[in-house]
């Protein structure tokens, strides 16, 4: 089985921007496509992606012509063509979005020709150490940050449905508590204008603490805390994090002890970035100190880049890996930061981009990968419907354990 055609062009993603999608045809004519995200936090480690038009026509032109005629049944040999063609550490002379289109096509047009769901596909080809299962999700209530006009400086505050047993259960739990946050938001007078970037509330709070409060007080012992500090954004590279909307500025012992009182008075299990993109030596106090008592999660901070991950984890820094597809390029090098990650014994959560597009990919890759946790946003807006009604559908086709809760700290 070869590729016969291979074909992309410019789509919108979910904020609006140009981003691509790829179609690929093997010579059986199974023929599928995938479409690529953006993000808005961007880490500085991440591949580049280039414009669409770009990235488009280098699919088109020098990547089509290395693979046409090629063998389709090696995904790991074609992600390795890939990455020798594009020559770069960055990616950045093909673009990783070009690429990971690529990748990812390839993967569901192997998947069509099998007959066979994608998930399983991935799974077979990739064969992760740990078994298939649904992931369980950190969904997003509340938004601050780049995601929500700066109007907090956390990015993110989401829902852990750790009591729940299947996908149905967690989104039901979980629609009602963006529902009763929505009210409550409204009720204390906050402004509220729709919803933010992933489908979460944006409220003008006077502080990040005011999220937590307002978030706690409507969990009713249904799900835990996870937050994505993202404070690379609010980070002046000197020391400093400038929480500007509560006129502080801190610094990495500052947040630490922060987050340190925040599990005391909080169901808080997960927190993400705490600490600035480069902050090594803080992210290992951080770690020192709150390894047992929260899951940490390096998604600035490691990008998806298996060196960085390596260094993390004999440094012993963070204790969970954020996994984005985009931010390295392609499938194969992005299982391989899985891998890394399980066997030092760090968790992963499979997340999706701000900017999203109606693909599903990252349900059958969480699954398939067996990683445990999926981070896609909010209930509310398709492009993240996509991904939980994908794993409805996985859930009710496949008999899949579902991954069991996350608990804070490591273990
Ligand atoms: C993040 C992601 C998703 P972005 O920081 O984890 O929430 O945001 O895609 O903008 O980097
Ligand atoms: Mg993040």
């Amino acid at each position: 089985m070869t590729i016969q055609s291979v074909q992309s062009w410019p789509i919108l993603d979910s904020r609006g921007n140009w981003t691509i999608a790829v179609e690929l045809t093997l010579s059986g004519g199974a023929r599928a496509q995938a479409q690529v995200p953006a993000g808005a936090s961007t880490g500085k480690h991440e591949a580049v992606a280039l414009p669409a038009a770009q990235a488009a026509a280098n699919v088109n032109g020098e990547i089509a012509q290395a693979l046409i005629g090629r063998d389709a049944t090696s995904l790991p040999a074609i992600d390795q063509l890939l990455i020798d063609l594009d020559g770069t550490q960055d990616k950045s002379r093909l673009g990783a979005n070009a690429l990971l289109g690529v990748s990812c096509a390839l993967a569901r047009a192997l998947s069509v020709a099998a007959g066979q769901e994608l998930w399983q596909t991935l799974r077979d080809i990739f064969r992760p150490s740990r078994p298939a299962s649904l992931p369980r999700p950190m969904i997003n209530i509340i938004s601050g940050g780049l995601h929500a006009g700066a109007n907090i400086e956390f990015q993110d505050f989401l829902v852990i449905p750790n009591r729940a047993a299947t996908v149905r259960e967690f989104l039901e739990t979980t629609v009602s508590i963006h529902r009763a946050v929505g009210r409550a938001l409204r009720e204390k007078g906050y402004v509220l204008t729709g919803v933010a970037d992933e489908g979460g509330w944006g409220p003008l709070l006077p502080s990040n603490e005011t999220a937590m409060d307002v978030l706690s007080s409507e969990l009713d012992g249904r799900a835990d805390i996870a937050i994505d500090v993202a404070s690379s954004h609010f980070y002046d590279n000197q020391g400093n994090y400038q929480l500007k909307r509560e006129g502080v500025v801190t610094n990495a012992a500052g947040i630490t002890d922060l987050l340190a009182s925040w599990t005391e008075r909080y169901p808080l299990v997960s927190v993400e970035d705490a600490l600035a993109e480069d902050d090594w030596e803080g992210w290992r106090n951080l770690t020192q100190r709150l390894d047992s008592r929260l899951q940490l999660v390096g998604d600035d901070f490691f990008t998806t880049n298996l060196a960085r991950v390596r260094k993390g984890i004999e440094t012993g820094c963070a204790n969970a890996v954020l996994v984005k597809m985009n931010q390295i390029g392609t499938l194969s090098e992005t299982f391989a930061v899985l891998e890394a990650a399980h066997k030092a014994g760090y968790r992963c959560v499979v997340s999706a981009r701000s900017g999203e597009t109606e693909d599903s990919f990252l349900a059958d890759l969480a699954t398939a990968s067996g990683a445990g946790q999926i981070k896609i946003g909010s209930i509310t807006r398709s492009e993240r419907l996509a991904k939980y009604n994908r794993l409805l559908e996985i859930e009710r086709s496949d008999q899949l354990a579902m991954a069991g809760p996350v608990t804070g700290g490591r273990g």
